[in-house]
């Protein structure tokens, strides 16, 4: 199978769309994605016997279910499974950007990272430890800079060696006896539902009905599985626990960072 379906995911401004342009050139298509008015691009690149299709995602700063974009992007992550997610992260701005991070990898996806803006980082003397991050991210990371086309093909070739590696290196955050042990209850039960099982990550759908997600609660609301869901939600103050998760995320991205990255040259301004 020589066909490899890619999209690219990123915080809004990191570079993307130049990305996706890069990759694809002129071979373009634009629409909208189905029942919503979010403009929908998708290209395809031919390379090396290869026919990679590539979906440019909203710009999201999270996977949550506040807006359209976030509920587009994350829907077709987990509903149409593309073989590989690419994250474009601005390497110069690299902290707000693991937040979006840590919300990918939940989706249990196959993920690569381009590490883009790395001209910008790099004048302004940062040092990045692509080894670390590949180790603690749990995935391929390749540097870019989109805007002078520097960095795609080393991102295409990495493409299809994900898509030929049957293996698959996930990496999650851990949130702590309590949550994770609430994080199984509701693994429990959901996995009786094999139906669901097969098609969700079941941690992700736990972690989100935790965080009281409505759109993830559709999701299983046709499941027989539900009504025991919303017996153990009640059960809990869940509130307490959207907000013990989202510190728990802060905690784990706080510790991450310093092993990324050192920022050598910090230009401090007259006022400091
Ligand atoms: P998007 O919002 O993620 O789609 O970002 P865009 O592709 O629109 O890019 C935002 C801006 O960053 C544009 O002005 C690009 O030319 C610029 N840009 C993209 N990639 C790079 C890069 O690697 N280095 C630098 N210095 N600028 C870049
Ligand atoms: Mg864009
Ligand atoms: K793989």
């Amino acid at each position: 199978n020589n066909k490899i379906r890619v999209a690219l995911a990123g915080n809004p401004n990191v570079g993307k769309t130049t990305l996706f342009n890069a990759i694809t050139g002129s071979r373009q298509h634009v629409g909208n994605w189905p029942g919503v008015t979010v403009e929908k691009k998708s290209g395809t690149k031919i390379y090396k016997g290869y026919e990679i299709e590539i979906i440019d995602l909203p710009g999201t700063y999270s996977l949550t279910a506040y807006s359209m974009d976030e509920i587009v992007a994350r829907d077709f992550i987990i509903e149409e499974k593309p073989d590989i997610v690419i994250q474009i992260v601005d390497a110069s701005n690299l902290e707000r950007n693991l937040y979006l991070t840590t919300q990918l990898m939940e989706l249990q996806t196959e993920m690569i990272i381009a590490l883009n803006m790395c001209d910008l980082a790099l004048e302004r003397g940062d040092k990045l430890y692509l080894d670390k991050m590949e180790e603690i991210l749990a995935a391929p990371v390749v540097k870019t800079v989109a805007s002078r086309n520097i960095g795609i093909e080393e991102l295409l070739d990495k493409v299809i060696e994900e898509k030929n590696n049957e293996q698959y290196h996930g990496h999650e955050i851990g949130y702590g006896d309590e949550i994770e042990g609430m994080i199984l209850e509701i693994e429990k039960v959901l996995i009786a539902d094999q139906e669901l099982a097969d098609r969700y990550p079941l941690r992700w759908i736990s972690i989100r009905l935790l965080e009281g997600d409505m759109n993830v609660m559709e999701k299983i609301s046709k499941s027989p599985a539900s009504v025991a869901i919303n017996d153990l939600l009640d059960s809990i103050d869940q509130e307490e626990y959207e907000a013990d998760i989202a510190d728990k995320r802060y905690e784990t991205i706080n510790a991450i960072f310093p092993q990324l990255c050192t920022r050598c040259n910090v230009k401090l301004s007259k006022s400091d």
